[in-house]
């Protein structure tokens, strides 16, 4: 086993399930990481050491994942020079919006390449990590060439299968226009018999 190029951090165990994907990601283009957990409120002090060293240990690139006032991403990389990736995290009652504002929002210097919340957003932090990695490493490029064209066919199937179910439907959806369409005509024409010496309309009917 070779040394880890990206490192994965998290703020909390409770990031795990998200954060998986980034690191499946990495798995798929076959990118050594390693994974710790990690809190710029709860250890500043890993994370001030983690940083540092990140270089010297052969690191190329970091993902920080955090919910909240999401500080991780930005505290690491005021201490490195490596590319950071931020995955904001809708861990937080808010949704995910201070997360993603308190990653996105770096001062001028020290920038955070800030991915989506949710799901996309950490597999975006895997495949832009192995993009990174791709730069210098052949085998990395041309897996990402492979993923890419392998996204474009699925893209087409899928469009396919849905060309297929519309031709199959086609000859019924006018059917449902004109029952909707007949629905609609019968229950004016019933509004219009009623009204003369009818029930008055309900409240409801009548504003
Ligand atoms: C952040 O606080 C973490 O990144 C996590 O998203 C959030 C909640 O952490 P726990 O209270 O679940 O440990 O630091």
């Amino acid at each position: 086993m070779s040394k880890p190029l990206v490192g994965i951090l998290m703020g909390s165990d409770s990031d795990l399930p998200l954060m998986q994907e980034a690191a499946a990601m990495l798995r798929e283009f076959g990118i050594e990481y390693e994974m710790s957990i990690a809190s710029a409120h709860r250890t500043p002090k890993k994370v001030l050491e983690y940083s540092q060293s990140a270089e010297k240990r052969g690191l190329k690139v970091i993902i920080a994942g955090a919910g909240w006032a999401a500080h991780l991403a930005g505290a690491i990389a005021s201490q490195t020079t490596l590319p950071v990736i931020g995955v904001p995290i809708n861990s937080s009652p808010l949704n995910g919006m201070d997360a993603l504002l308190a990653t996105v929002q770096m001062p001028g210097g020290v920038p955070v390449a800030t991915m989506a919340l949710g799901k996309s957003g950490a597999k975006n932090a895997g495949v832009f990590a192995a993009q990174i990695i791709a730069t210098n490493d052949i085998k990395v490029a041309n897996r990402l060439k492979v993923f890419k064209v392998e996204m474009e066919r699925d893209v087409e199937e899928k469009a396919k299968r849905l060309t297929a179910i519309a031709a199959v439907t086609a000859h019924k959806e006018p059917l449902v226009a004109v029952e909707a369409g007949m629905a609609k005509k019968k229950s004016r024409r019933r509004r219009r018999k009623k009204k003369p010496g009818g029930t008055p309309p309900t409240q409801e009917h009548a504003s």
